[in-house]
């Protein structure tokens, strides 16, 4: 069925199907059956066949003269399958280039391909930063001469039509941040302010969100330095591959609206030994205006930042609760003791064990104050060494 229907933007044709109900009838033409009808308003449509293949109506070209047209559908045009395409991973620090590459199970035949990028993940028009542009039946491009804006998450999508079939649903890609700046160590990355898009290649992972607070770690394989990545999950061990942009959560730097891709399982890296004293993190090259550098703990003094590092500390339990117990090596500098949070577990501790601990070494606000506190991943990482008399 088809008709016109009035909204505020004048009159239009619809189509009417009882699948999809009352639809623009613009809009499926041009997706469902790939026609090109920029410029163009359908302002009615005013008979259907009675097989459903043809329309005939009246609208307005592009140069705005009033034109009879004729829609014909075919009813046998078969679409075929949307491309699965891949950009570049999770971060880019190019501006004006986009490369992807994609697979298609109808490839043999498909006779054309036509590839835009944009900020939707839903391949939203209004969002596009290219047009459609034709690749032939290449499954690679790269869209170039783009000015792309650091921060953003692009998305490549690519669509692909038969002989005679209308175009596919695009097929989109995950997603690639471009960033300011690329980076094999977190601790250059924290340099840079608050809201600065990064870059890490070649890190390591130590923790997963669902044990740290949400947010899983990354360090760099010489163990100078960590940061927490937003919402990542993943296997402690795994080297990866970060995008994301930097803020500041609970004093502690972070990467925020982050990807993530892993690469290889090289193995947990070892966990740095100290002691109570030495884990109270001093500030790193902070500037509070910016975000940029690392804050330390409000008793931290002159330390070394500890923040986002793997590490192992020992001492006697003081306290024990379902999500986090408290030790004391009779040098935490912070009240005496630190609070070790056990997100994912409770530690099967009583007072008075004497304890090695591994886990993130964090900050955690404590009224106005930030202190420190270590994330323990999982059961393991608490081990009794002698137990309470
Ligand atoms: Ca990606």
């Amino acid at each position: 069925m088809v008709g016109l229907s009035t909204s505020s933007a004048g009159t239009e044709a619809f189509i009417w199907d009882s699948a999809h109900h009352m639809r623009p009838l613009k809009q499926v033409l041009e997706q469902d059956y790939g026609l090109d009808l920029t410029g163009w308003k359908l302002e009615r449509a005013n008979a259907i066949s009675a097989d459903g293949s043809t329309i005939v109506g009246r609208g307005l070209d592009p140069q705005g003269r009033v034109q009879a047209w004729r829609a014909v559908l075919g009813a046998s045009q078969a679409t075929v399958a949307s491309p699965v395409v891949a950009d570049d991973g999770v971060g880019t620090v190019s501006t004006t280039q986009l490369h992807a590459t994609w697979t298609d199970a109808d490839a043999g035949d498909v006779v054309e391909y036509e590839v835009a990028a944009g900020t939707s993940p839903s391949a939203d028009p209004g969002e596009f930063v290219t047009g459609w542009t034709s690749v032939g039946v290449s499954v690679e491009t790269t869209l170039s001469s783009l000015a792309l804006t650091p921060g953003e998450r692009y998305y490549i999508y690519v669509r692909a039509r038969g002989a005679t079939g209308p175009w596919s649903a695009p097929g989109i890609s995950d997603g690639i941040l471009v960033v300011h700046s690329a980076f094999s160590s977190p601790g250059a990355a924290k340099l840079l302010a608050d809201g600065k898009a990064v870059l890490l290649q070649g890190v390591v992972r130590t923790s997963d969100a669902a044990q740290t607070s949400g947010r899983g770690y990354v360090q760099a394989v010489d163990r100078s330095s960590g940061i927490g990545v937003e919402a990542m999950t993943g296997a402690s061990g795994d080297s990866v591959e970060v995008a994301g942009v930097l803020a500041t959560v609970d004093g502690e730097r972070t990467l925020s609206d982050a990807g993530w891709r892993t690469l290889s399982h090289p193995g947990e890296p070892r966990a740095l030994a100290t002691s109570g004293d030495d884990l109270q993190s001093g500030p790193f090259s902070y500037n509070p205006m910016s975000g940029a550098g690392q804050t330390g703990t409000s008793q931290g003094a002159q330390n070394l930042s500890t923040v986002g590092l793997l590490m192992r500390v020992f001492g006697r339990v003081l306290t024990t609760a379902q999500d986090h117990i408290t030790i004391t090596d009779g040098a935490f500098a912070d009240n005496g003791s630190v609070r070790v949070e056990t997100a994912s577990f409770t530690a099967p501790v009583m007072a008075g064990d004497f304890v090695a601990v591994t886990g993130i070494s964090g900050l955690r606000k404590d009224g106005s104050d930030l202190r420190s506190v270590v994330r323990a991943r999982t059961v393991s990482d608490i081990q009794v060494l002698s137990a309470a008399e």
